[in-house]
């Protein structure tokens, strides 16, 4: 029996003609992201058998090593945005200050792009999974005009898209436009991202509690509360729940989404402002949680009202299914 395959291309088609007023603007930004998401993959899998490992001998902005994959990975989105033609300026994680495209269609365009082009690069050398995460807005200023960080200034909810591909045991792209979060599994043998999670829903009763607790003296009261309350005997809630920590944020929060249960970063001594970047790494991820019926907030607030400040800034991030969110929520108000 022959299976029909919807692949990303054809759904991205299938999800434009939906809407008789699409341009087909954005259609052609996803297109291109798919590219990108595709050779980064290549790379990744063939890192461990040419010298891209290491070092690249730079600092990014927040003072961390660059490996060369992030390098690559970074090179490869931007040029593929900027090929789209549909895409006036990128904010990524790599580069401290705003990239804009003065050149042609790019000019005019109306999409601006934020992303963590590799993320989780602690894990690269050591063969586990790592992502790349992304959100697409539209820009502020009007088409032509001089684009600047005030057009990245934008709360999450304004996000018309956010995704990541997880580079793992299978590759996969997973997406919302604000429609449902819909997942693609790259088929190698045919190079395409192919529909394999349609409609993710997230369960609202989890059970697996994602937090490095190698911090744990640091955190907050509420939170450490809430890891014992994870950890103690209850048969009615069906506890102990189960702890799974990989420290790369997009694994981490897919396998939480698709089984249900909670992510964690809260602020610590180390870092007041908690470790993970608003623009580029919560904000994506929360526009995803929300869409498949999870939740995100920084503890007192939900992660996509927050009023950016700065194009890089931090927040402590709390994500997952409704009921783990409203327990940590209750537990950090009540500390
Ligand atoms: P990166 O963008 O430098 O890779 O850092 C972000 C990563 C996330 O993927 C992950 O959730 C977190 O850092 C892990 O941090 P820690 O090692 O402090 O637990
Ligand atoms: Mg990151």
């Amino acid at each position: 029996m022959i299976q029909k395959v919807t692949t990303l291309n054809q759904f991205i088609i299938e999800q434009q003609a939906a809407f008789p007023n699409a341009t087909g603007d954005f259609s052609r930004l996803l297109h291109h992201v798919g590219i990108a998401a595709k050779k980064v993959n290549r790379e990744v899998n063939k890192a461990g058998l040419v010298d891209i490992l290491g070092q690249a001998g730079t600092e990014n902005v927040q003072g961390e090593d660059q490996q060369k994959l992030d390098v690559y990975a970074d090179m490869t989105f931007i040029n593929e945005l900027r090929a789209s033609g549909e895409c006036c300026a990128v904010l990524s994680e790599e580069n401290q200050d705003i990239i804009v495209f003065k050149d042609g269609m790019c000019r005019n365009a109306k999409y601006i792009f934020c992303m963590d082009p590799l993320d989780g690069s602690s894990n690269i050398d050591v063969n586990v999974s790592i992502g790349t995460i992304f959100s697409v807005y539209r820009r502020k200023s009007a088409p032509g005009e001089e684009v600047g960080q005030q057009d990245f200034l934008q709360k999450g909810v304004e996000q018309v898209a956010a995704g990541y591909v997880i580079y793992g045991s299978s590759t996969m792209l997973v997406y919302t436009a604000g429609n449902g979060v819909n997942g693609f599994t790259l088929d190698p043998s045919i190079g395409e991202f192919c529909l394999s999670h349609p409609l993710i829903s997230t369960p609202s009763q989890g059970k697996i509690y994602s937090v490095n607790e190698g911090y744990y003296v640091n955190f907050p009261d509420g939170v450490k509360k809430f890891i014992k309350y994870c950890q103690e005997k209850d048969e009615e809630t069906k506890r102990p729940f189960t702890s799974r920590y990989i420290g790369s944020l997009v694994a981490d929060v897919h396998r939480n989404l698709l089984k249900g249960g909670i992510f964690i970063y809260p602020q610590t001594s180390s870092h007041p402002n908690g470790k993970l970047r608003l623009m580029y790494e919560c904000n994506p991820m929360a526009f995803i949680a929300e869409q498949a019926g999870g939740m995100a907030t920084n503890g007192k607030m939900r992660i996509l009202d927050i009023e950016p400040e700065n194009i890089h800034q931090r927040t402590p991030f709390y994500t997952g299914s409704k009921n783990m969110i409203d327990k940590i929520c209750w537990f950090l108000k009540n500390s």
